[in-house]
């Protein structure tokens, strides 16, 4: 068992990022095994979950004339328009069945104001506007932050930048992570995490 101030931040292993879903991350459904496993060595399991709505800005489906991966600028700076994915109440939206939910404590949800993106787990992508994770673990005495799931480049890296932004010892286990990798996004991810003091391990 890992110290109590340790917690597992497990990201957005749900359907549509796995292989046949909407925004399918290839090989996602292959780190759902060591996710479970490494569940039961933390007091502390969050879940998050891609929570949008039909009508989100972050689908090219709501641009006309765009194409998925192309990219918009928003207020908030500039931003891919994805496949829609993670729709509320839909299949896709819903965790792996192979993944072990029952010893999370918490589930955030994330991505669900129509008008800005949220891939961070602590900040929607103004980099302002706060999900509740920083509070719930400093609440519950959590100073160190382990990251798993998906897409390495996109949630779990803002993720990881965020925890170690607000003082969080962050840890990416990139072995139970997957990348989408659109356009050198991996490579720039993976250096902007070491240039924040991510540690990034196996
Ligand atoms: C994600 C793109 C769009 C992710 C979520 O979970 O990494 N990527 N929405
Ligand atoms: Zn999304």
């Amino acid at each position: 068992m890992r110290p109590a101030n340790q917690a597992l931040i497990v990201i957005d292993v749900q359907n549509d990022f796995c292989p046949g879903g909407a925004l399918a991350v290839a090989g996602g459904d292959e780190i759902i095994s060591r996710i479970n496993m490494l569940m039961g060595d933390f007091a502390t399991v969050v879940l998050t979950q891609d929570w949008h709505p039909a009508t989100h800005a972050s689908f090219a489906a709501n641009h006309p004339g765009a194409v998925p991966f192309s990219l918009a600028t928003m207020p908030y700076g500039p931003q891919v328009l994805w496949p829609t994915h993670c729709v509320q109440g839909t299949l896709g939206a819903e965790f792996h069945a192979d993944l072990k939910t029952d010893p999370a404590q918490l589930v955030i949800r994330k991505g669900f104001r129509s008008a800005i993106d949220s891939y961070s787990a602590f900040f929607e992508n103004d980099r302002q506007t706060p999900t509740g994770l920083e509070g719930y673990l400093r609440n519950r005495g959590v100073s160190a932050v382990t990251l798993v799931g998906l897409a390495t480049d996109y949630c779990v890296a803002y993720s990881a930048l965020d925890a170690a932004r607000l003082g969080f010892t962050a840890t990416v286990l990139e072995g139970a992570t997957r990348a989408i990798d659109l356009n050198g996004s991996l490579a720039e991810a993976r250096d902007k995490m070491r240039a924040a003091g991510v540690a990034l391990e196996v």
